[in-house]
């Protein structure tokens, strides 16, 4: 407060700038700074904000993402102009793809400068360029508009489907100055900032005639329903009409994946034989091959009459692969609480032929499963490192589990059960490689939780300088990299002989232990269970920023993992020139 009456209070963009977020209950950002955000993110740090400072605007997006999954406040990356900016870019448009709420806030330039394209420092249309990769873009002049500014952004990343906001602040925003009083009245405080949206009973009651009707029901559960927080609400559903369910696999966990009705280890069965298909927050993309196609049974009658109730917020999901019976729009804790007030005792259970069929394949593939898992091969396979994850993260139910990879997502989606809501961060609906590190600060920083990532070399690679940061902030996560020395498998090799290595391979026997050790965290190379289980279990129980550089034969694993489908290759056998 002034002690000169004379001189009115004043206040500037940049604070102005935290005091929305602050106001807004906005605690964390994670950035990068530079010219014109230095100063911005120090005073946050002054006025008690946490900011985490990363060494690639990529994985400060990723982590803000990340935030947002985790707490359903829009999580905030904070960046330099122009190179900044499209560095954390990627992050906000994978954060859109996958529902996230984001906002990127970067610097930029002189506007006058920039529209007259003259050459200012890290010059760019910013706010043209964000536009069609969010979900919305706004730029904010003056320093009496911040207010609005953030209002409007923090509302259009939670409301409705969640997504990525770009926010430009110009350079010459932050030092504007205006009367401290007038600028505190210029701030919103945004009023229920994703309302709840309460299904039509109309669409409740179709919803619930089909699923009445249905012989072989199956509930899909995506990771709208996990960010929904709609827990004991979706259990319920799913325990008191007893139908199987299957998770998503960021929704895995919303149930313990060893529940009784989870149809995971019978996943092909289902897909190809239930005739009405309950969609709770995901979907109909690639993921699901579309609603179509061999993934969902032969072609045939079976396939046609199949029909699809699908619970979502966003109106336009509906029908966009396949045609969907019974759409329920509306928040998932809403949708489900209005189909559970219509499913009393007199709800018809599954019929137990259903169940017997899935409960018999469920028992074929897991016996076959804890073979595999049992054999302890030299050097180690993706399973039997996979087989300690698993023992740990049943022991440490509380713990985040982060994982990206090829073989390395697929066999341990498939192979580390999950006992708890939003404790499994992956790649996401783009499938992307890099999300590693990012996502991994972010759940040990809105959390408090220790984390293990569990990263393909090739993964770990595109966000591995963050392990400094890890070691900076002193975060417990465990970093296990399934070192099999390439992309997908390290046996590629040069079909023409020369000196280069194959395009897919890597330095053999590459020693990614040092590079924590580098930061001062414990580098630890693990050769077998034995030795993985251990220093899994020194990193849970110390907390320390660990990375175990777990040596997996090269040869375990095939091309692009599970969606080798997907992977377009050559057909034309070209004949190799031969030496005269
Ligand atoms: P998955 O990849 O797990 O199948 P998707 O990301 O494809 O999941 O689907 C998530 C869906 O959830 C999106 O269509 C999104 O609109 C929806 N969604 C996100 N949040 C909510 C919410 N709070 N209530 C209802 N639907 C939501
Ligand atoms: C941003 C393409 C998909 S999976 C993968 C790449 C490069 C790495 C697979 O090797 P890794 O795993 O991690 O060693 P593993 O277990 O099979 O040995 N760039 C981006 N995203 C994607 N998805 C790719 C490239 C890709």
């Amino acid at each position: 407060m002034s002690t000169d009456t004379d001189t009115p209070e004043l206040t500037d963009g940049f604070h102005l700038v935290v005091d929305a977020l602050k106001l807004n209950g906005i605690d964390t950002l994670f950035g990068l700074p530079g010219i014109p955000i230095t100063d911005l993110a120090r005073l946050a740090q002054a006025q008690g904000m946490r900011v985490i400072s990363f060494r690639h605007e990529q994985h400060a997006g990723n982590a803000a993402a990340a935030a947002g999954f985790l707490t359903r406040k829009p999580g905030i990356c904070l960046t330099v102009s122009a190179p900044g900016f499209l560095n954390g870019l990627t992050a906000l448009a994978n954060a859109t793809t996958n529902c996230f709420p984001m906002i990127l806030i970067s610097g930029s330039s002189e506007r006058e400068i920039v529209d007259l394209q003259q050459g200012d420092y890290e010059e760019m249309d910013q706010l043209a360029i964000a536009k069609p990769l969010c979900k919305a873009a706004y730029r904010v002049l003056h320093a009496q508009d911040i207010g609005i500014g953030i209002a409007r952004a923090i509302r259009a990343a939670l409301s409705g489907r969640p997504g990525g906001v770009y926010l430009d602040l110009p350079a010459k925003l932050f030092a504007q100055s205006m009367d401290a009083e007038a600028g505190r009245r210029s701030l919103v405080q945004v009023v229920d900032p994703a309302p709840r949206q309460i299904p039509a009973p109309d669409a409740v009651a179709r919803a619930l005639a089909l699923l009445r009707a249905a012989k072989r029901p199956l509930i899909l559960l995506g990771k709208g329903a996990a960010y929904a927080q709609a827990d004991a609400e979706v259990r319920a559903l799913v325990e008191r009409t007893g139908i199987p369910y299957l998770p998503m696999s960021m929704a895995k966990g919303l149930l313990p994946d060893n529940h009784a009705l989870s149809a995971s280890a019978a996943r092909s069965y289902v897909l190809a034989e239930a005739d009405v298909v309950m969609l709770i927050g995901a979907r109909l993309n690639w993921l699901l091959s579309h609603g179509k196609g061999k993934t969902w049974g032969a072609p045939g009658p079976q396939q046609l009459s199949r029909q699809f109730i699908q619970l979502d917020i966003a109106p336009t999901e509906i029908d966009s692969n396949v045609a969907v019976a019974a759409p329920v729009i509306g928040d998932i804790g809403s949708c489900v609480s209005a189909l559970l007030a219509g499913i009393d005792a007199s709800f018809p259970k599954p019929a137990a032929e259903w169940l017997g069929a899935i409960n018999e394949r469920k028992d074929k593939n897991l016996s076959k499963m804890a073979a595999t898992l049992a054999a302890n091969p030299s050097p180690m396979n993706f399973h039997s490192a996979l087989n300690v994850v698993r023992q740990i993260v049943q022991a440490h139910p509380d713990a985040i589990l982060v994982n990206e990879g090829a073989n390395t997502l697929d066999f341990t989606r498939s192979i580390v059960d999950m006992y708890q809501p939003r404790k499994r961060l992956d790649v996401g609906t783009w499938g992307i490689m890099g999300i590693g590190m990012g996502f991994a600060v972010a759940a040990a920083v809105t959390t408090g939780q220790r984390v293990i990532a569990i990263e393909g070399d090739s993964a770990f690679g595109f966000s591995g300088m963050e392990v400094e940061t890890i070691c900076r902030y002193q975060l417990p996560v465990c970093v296990v990299v399934f070192n099999n020395n390439g992309v997908y498998r390290g046996t590629d090799v040069n079909p023409s002989g020369g000196s280069d290595v194959a395009p897919t391979a890597f330095v053999k026997n590459a020693r990614y232990e040092l590079m924590m050790q580098a930061f001062g965290g414990v580098g630890v190379v693990a050769s077998t269970p034995v030795e993985l289980t251990r220093a899994m279990n020194e990193a849970i129980a110390s907390g320390r920023p660990t990375l175990i550089n777990a040596i997996i034969d090269e040869t375990a694993g095939t091309e692009s993992g599970r969606i080798a489908s997907l992977n377009p290759q050559s057909a034309a056998k070209k004949k190799q020139p031969t030496t005269p």
